[in-house]
């Protein structure tokens, strides 16, 4: 039975870590691919910073699948509730000695809600080879509260997981990358979802974030409400364990 309490959940931690989503016969292959894709820094159309790898992987099929898989879409819909495509996305590394960023938001467009992000881990992740870090909750602020010191990681989380793990967030929840101090490979993707009413601002960046995949595809929140028949068929895990918290 759900869900209530997974979506008040999800709505409240501004966040879910859905834990070995991704097949595991894909991972090699996904694995190959970001390899294959990774371009240095001054190949973008704006340069990346040097302590990570940036993979262009946009046009595989298998990346393309994981952007796709119910349960991600279930999530991402429940949290933009509207209409939205696959607006963007890119593999991402962190070096051996690099990887360290501070706390931050990435920040949603036109109202809060509008833009959800997802990291999907291809490697196992720790304390060691620059696991994300998140602030649960910290995407809605209380009225009235002082503005989040990105300095004060007292309240951060640092995720530790498998690889096919996706930790799927709200764009304005508190983040980061942190440093790679072993060097063990951490090859992820980072997808970003947006609202559909953000489209024409999109297309007007394509070119500067490099986006070649065809994005005009449109997911509806509806066809995969948590608890719906869809999702639920179209994932082999029960509804009632679509989502489980990491904390
Ligand atoms: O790779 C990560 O763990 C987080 C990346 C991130 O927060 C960013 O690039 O803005």
């Amino acid at each position: 039975m759900v869900n209530m309490t997974d979506r008040e959940q999800l709505h409240r931690e501004g966040y879910v870590l859905l834990r070995r989503a991704i097949p595991a016969e894909w991972l090699d292959d996904l694995r190959a691919v970001f390899d294959a894709g990774v371009k240095p820094s001054d190949q973008w159309p704006v340069p990346r910073g040097m302590d990570c790898r940036h993979s262009l992987l946009d046009l595989d099929s298998t990346v393309q699948a994981v952007c796709r898989l119910p349960q991600l879409l279930t999530v991402v819909g429940e949290l933009i509730a509207e209409r939205f495509f696959l607006s963007q996305v890119e593999g991402r590394e962190p070096l051996a000695g690099g990887g360290q960023q501070q706390l931050h938001r990435d920040l949603s467009a036109q109202r809060p809600g509008d833009m959800v992000a997802a990291l999907a881990y291809f490697d196992d992740y720790g304390p060691e080879n620059g696991a994300t870090r998140i602030v649960p909750g910290s995407h809605r602020p209380a009225p009235g509260e002082p503005p989040f010191d990105f300095n004060d990681e007292s309240r951060s989380v640092r995720l530790a997981g498998s690889a096919g793990d996706i930790l799927v967030f709200d764009v304005d929840l508190v983040h980061a990358g942190s440093l790679n101090s072993v060097g063990a490979r951490r090859r992820s993707i980072l997808i970003s979802y947006f609202s559909e009413v953000l489209y024409a601002s999109h297309l007007e960046t394509l070119n500067l974030r490099n986006i070649r995949m065809d994005t005009s595809e449109r997911f509806d929140p509806s066809n995969f409400a948590l608890g719906s028949k869809a999702a639920s068929q179209s994932t082999d895990r029960s509804i009632d364990k679509l989502i489980s918290f990491s904390s």
